[in-house]
């Protein structure tokens, strides 16, 4: 096997988020959650790692929410990047910086990357047709196009995908193209842009990744594989769009740097605000490690285009690994924020004040890092009362608690050990190798359960010795199991404190344990007797069904109203003549009774005034209405159907009703009062 490179430093960075919206917990299960996790973990090694964050200001996706709410680009990226920044720091991610790409160190920073490079003649020109929108003055980026997809016929797909049929498009493919800002047909105009001739560095990031890096992750690994087997092409570095940077160069009034181009070298903007005279010893010598922690959609820029940019700009260090993840889900969809499908991390630390270990703890137990994964409020719930509440939490406030009420708070010495003791201590010593190895490997699922094991064995532990019960005998046992239990404890304080590093500290604080050592974990003479804990504290608490109740019906409810908002009419049916219609005998009748129909909980029946001796009818719509609610309203029904049984009552007609979109049924009546009896038509 090759060996190991040593390295001096480490630099993460995580995938700039754009400032378009908040983020969820899509965003933090795939990269917030697991850098932060790797991070704290290297520092607690006494590593020299730094943490770059940021929110990527600039794209379309900025200027088109917007242009819908009527504000400045500007306003929309102030909005966002706090609320994002304050979230993530609410949540404990421990950003070194958490910076901007509209700041001025990005723009100059990726003003003057671009300038070396075209400098270098490290682009090619290329001049190409585009829409754009003559009324509104303006190029049209793809997002900005609908028209009818050539593939399925959808008339609103995009520029760049239709989102029926899932194919991804290019603008001029539409059929009947129109402009999103105006409705008008776009011109197709001639415009200049630079592009990265990436097939230049095929070969290159060829031998890079596929012959270096085959320990990298096999989604990655695969997908970049996948990328250069088929033929890396040229991309264009360049918009034509009024919000982003400049291109710096003579010619190129009113465009500016593709989103992409930018985003990326916001990593080394934001670590030059961070540290601006050692800034380049993280990016520039040998012996750092770069690690960029991004979420699938993200690969092809980290792996490919960016690297490529590095390449051609000469001076920086390409990364060492990519560990991108798959994508998390939401009870079973995809989470989306146009759609409003996710749990936002701003509100859920609203709604769960306090808990923020447990949601960091949920998403690394079930984290999507081999497959999409789902995330379910009942799993979120279960989880933590099963797992957080009954073994961790119970364990340590165990000790905690026994310790106090046996020794007064002093931790008691550890006399002879007997071979379960022995047994115990050997089970736990294991514990930190196969951590660490699961962590330097980016398998924090895995991690996590090895930390999680160190407090079922010390769960086991105490409900195996009963200590509660020799207290009355064998005083001295006691003291041993106590002190072995609090070094457990003072274990799992430096165990879970990358997972949970708000509970770590509260547990550190409980056995006055100044700061954890990761060289530490495994060993048994972490505390001192003699030394003092505190009173406990409880570190997790059950969260009841109610409380779960309250995040389900909000899903539900968006859900509804997405079906509401989504709602297209059906086609219309095949032409009927009028002679037709007139076959139907429909009339307006008066409910004079209404009740539900036994063992049918869909049914109801109704006395009806049809002007003439009255019917009955009995309608499918229980589910929607009180019984008592109809009576004395005015309905229409067909009057000529034949007469039919329904669960032994017999209906003489059917009641009109318009089923919206969420299937929920309206019954139809007049508008105007009407003598009972009279015809529709
Ligand atoms: N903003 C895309 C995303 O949020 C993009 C990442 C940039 S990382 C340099 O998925
Ligand atoms: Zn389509």
């Amino acid at each position: 096997m090759e060996e190991k490179k040593k390295y001096a430093r480490t630099l993460v960075t995580t995938a700039l988020p754009y400032a378009n919206g908040p983020v969820h917990i899509g965003h933090l299960a795939g990269v917030y959650v697991p850098a932060d996790i790797y991070v704290r973990y290297l520092r607690l090694k006494g590593e020299d790692v730094i943490m770059i964050g940021g929110s990527d200001e600039h794209g379309v996706p900025i200027t088109i929410k917007a242009q819908k709410e009527g504000v400045t680009p500007q306003d929309i990226v102030d909005r966002y990047h706090k609320i994002i920044k304050d979230s993530m720091a609410g949540l404990g991610i421990s950003f070194d910086v958490y910076g901007r790409t509209t700041s001025e160190t990005h723009r100059k920073t990726a003003s003057e990357f671009f300038k070396k490079l075209y400098d270098n003649g490290e682009f090619i020109e290329k001049t190409s047709e585009q829409f754009y929108d003559e009324e509104a003055d303006q190029w049209l980026a793809d997002r900005y196009i609908t028209g009818t997809c050539p593939h399925c016929g959808n008339e609103g797909a995009y520029g760049d995908q239709c989102e029926a049929c899932g194919t991804s498009l290019n603008a001029t493919d539409l059929i009947n193209p129109k402009s999103a800002i105006t409705g008008n047909v776009p011109v197709l105009k001639e415009t200049k842009h630079w592009y990265m001739p990436l097939d230049k560095w095929e070969p290159r990031l060829r031998e890079w990744i596929l012959e270096g890096h085959k320990e990298w992750k096999t989604n990655v690994y695969g997908q970049c594989k996948s990328w250069l087997d088929n033929g890396l092409q040229p991309r264009a570095v360049t918009r034509d769009l009024n919000w982003g940077i400049p291109v710096p160069i003579e010619g190129a009034e009113g465009k500016v740097l593709y989103v992409w181009f930018d985003a990326p070298i916001g990593y080394i903007s934001n670590t030059k605000d961070l540290i601006p005279n050692d800034w380049e010893k993280y990016w520039k010598s040998d012996d750092t490690r770069i690690i960029h922690f991004i979420g699938k959609d993200n690969i092809v820029f980290h792996c490919l285009i960016f690297p490529a940019m590095l390449m051609a700009e000469g001076s920086y260090q390409i990364p060492d690994n990519v560990p991108a993840n798959e994508f998390l889900n939401l009870e079973g969809d995809k989470i989306s924020t146009s759609r409003n499908w996710a749990v936002w991390l701003h509100e859920y630390l609203d709604d769960f004040p306090g808990k923020q270990d447990v949601l960091r703890y949920v998403l690394t137990a079930n984290a999507p890092e081999t497959k999409d994964n789902d995330f379910t409020w009942k799993d979120f719930q279960d989880r933590n009362n099963n797992e957080l509440v009954a073994i961790l939490g119970n364990f340590v406030n165990r000790a905690i608690v026994l310790t106090n009420k046996y020794f007064d708070g002093v931790i008691p010495e550890a006399h002879e050990l007997t071979d379960y003791d022995r047994a115990t201590i050997d089970e736990f010593k294991g514990v930190k190798e196969a951590l660490s190895e699961n962590l330097e490997t980016f398998h924090f699922r895995a991690a996590l359960a090895e930390a999680m094991k160190l407090a079922r064995i010390g769960n086991k532990y105490l409900a195996d010795t009963e200590p509660w019960k020799l207290a009355k005998t064998d005083m001295a046992r006691v003291e041993t199991i106590m002190n072995v239990a609090l070094q457990i404890t003072a274990n799992l304080a430096i165990a879970f404190e990358p997972f949970l590093p708000f509970s770590a500290e509260k547990l550190r604080k409980m056995i006055n344990m100044e700061s954890a050592d990761w060289n530490k974990l495994g060993s048994i003479d972490i505390l001192k007797a003699g030394d003092r804990v505190e009173k406990p504290v409880l570190l997790f608490e059950k969260i009841d069904d109610e409380t779960i109740k309250i995040q389900t019906d909000r899903l539900e409810r968006i859900k509804q109203e997405n079906v509401l908002n989504n709602f297209t009419p059906k086609a219309v049916a095949p032409t009927v003549t009028f002679d037709d219609f007139q076959k139907l005998d429909i009339r307006v009748g008066k409910v004079l009774e209404c009740e539900k129909v036994k063992k049918a909980d869909k049914l109801l029946k109704f006395t009806i005034d049809d002007g003439m001796k009255g019917r009955t009818i009995v309608s499918g719509i229980a589910k929607f209405y009180n019984p008592e609610d109809l009576i004395g309203k005015e309905v229409c029904f067909i009057a000529n159907f034949p007469p039919r049984k329904l669960k032994g009552v017999e209906s003489q007609g059917m009641i009109l009703s318009a089923e919206d979109a969420d299937g929920r049924l309206v019954v139809i009546g007049p508008h105007g009062e009407v003598r009972p009896g009279v015809q529709v038509g």
